[in-house]
């Protein structure tokens, strides 16, 4: 069997090693252009040309769950495209909302600054009924999201395509459960894939419809939000918030009015990183099962877009 790594971003040498020794039967190389063609890819943003001079591939494997640049591209039709499920990731998104939402809500940065000049003092505590919170797209990292916020005993809604039961979690669905799902949370959170249904779903008319002090938490992908919208929104104090990890730009420009607004925090894309031998022994074993003819979690639905 021969492999070929193809991604920017990620130093190729620990990853070459770590599939070699998971995978001690198969040949792998890092592409270069006029490479020699391969039965299997591993990828994280690859040029058009590689999949142009790698049409016999079986399946490609993405080093993320998003596979939103990837569809972008002119793909080889029978090559299966498998994204990375969870490998690690659900729980740094977990803890990456969490920490997100009870900093707002415990308002510890009030405290920080009020500590800093030496006082000691008080706040009201907020109510948790308060503060529901929205969780859109209730996939691997979405309901893993949603069941540790429950834990925190948050009312907790959830919205995705098909209809879910998750404990602990209100959920609706479909475009016609969207504007209850909004009504019904204060604070919103995006889990949801990049695709033509969802670009630009944070926007004004629905950020309008959550509930007073809404809170925006996106860690998706940086088209889901119309950034004018939310700015606009923060300024006529309609919503109280923002933590953005994702942007339109990556890296977020330099004079982009998100880096110095006071009502947003903004983090690099990092709210859940791909884990490298978490990645590399989650593709050994899709591998294997691919080899054997069985079918492997995480396979992108082409026309669905996810
Ligand atoms: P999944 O594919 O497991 O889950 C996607 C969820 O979104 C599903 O519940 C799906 O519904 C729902 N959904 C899709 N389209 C719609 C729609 N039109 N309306 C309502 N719901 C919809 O993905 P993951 O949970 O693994 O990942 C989600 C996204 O998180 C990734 O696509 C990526 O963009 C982003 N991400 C960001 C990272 C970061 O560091 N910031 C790291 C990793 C991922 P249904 O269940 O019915 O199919
Ligand atoms: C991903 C990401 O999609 O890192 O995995 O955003």
């Amino acid at each position: 069997m021969n492999i070929t790594f193809c991604c920017t971003d990620a130093a190729p040498e620990p990853w070459l090693q770590g599939l070699r020794a998971a995978l001690p039967g198969a040949d792998i190389a890092l592409w270069a252009p006029g490479a020699p063609p391969a039965d299997y890819a591993v990828v994280w943003a690859p040029p058009q040309q590689f999949f142009d001079e790698q049409p016999q591939l079986k399946a490609a494997f993405n080093i993320g769950a998003g596979v939103d640049a990837l569809l972008k591209l002119q793909l080889p039709r029978q090559t299966q495209i498998v994204r990375l499920d969870d490998a690690g990731m659900s729980v740094q998104m977990a803890e990456f909302v969490c920490h997100a939402v009870i900093r707002h809500f415990r308002e510890f940065d009030a405290y920080e600054a009020d500590t800093r000049q030496g006082k000691w003092s008080f706040r009201k505590p907020q109510a948790r009924a308060d503060f529901p919170v929205g969780i859109m797209g209730l996939g691997v990292l979405g309901e893993r999201v949603a069941r540790a916020l429950a834990h925190f005993e948050f009312p907790v809604k959830g919205w995705s395509r098909s209809p879910k039961v998750v404990d602990g979690v209100q959920c609706f669905s479909g475009t016609q459960g969207f504007k209850d799902f909004l009504a019904a949370s204060r604070v919103l959170v995006c889990l949801l894939p990049l695709t033509a249904d969802t670009r630009d779903v944070m926007n004004r008319d629905t950020l309008s419809q959550l509930q007073p002090g809404g809170y925006v938490i996106n860690v998706a992908r940086g088209a889901h939000l119309v950034d004018d919208d939310l700015l606009a929104l923060l300024d006529n104090g309609q919503l109280a918030g923002a933590t953005l990890d994702v942007f339109r730009t990556e890296p977020l420009p330099a004079e982009h009015p998100f880096w110095k607004h006071p009502k947003i925090t903004v983090t690099p894309h990092t709210s859940a990183r791909t884990l490298r031998s978490e990645s590399i022994a989650q593709i050994a074993g899709k591998l294997a099962a691919l080899q054997r003819g069985e079918s492997v979690a995480g396979v992108v639905d082409r026309g669905r877009g996810y």
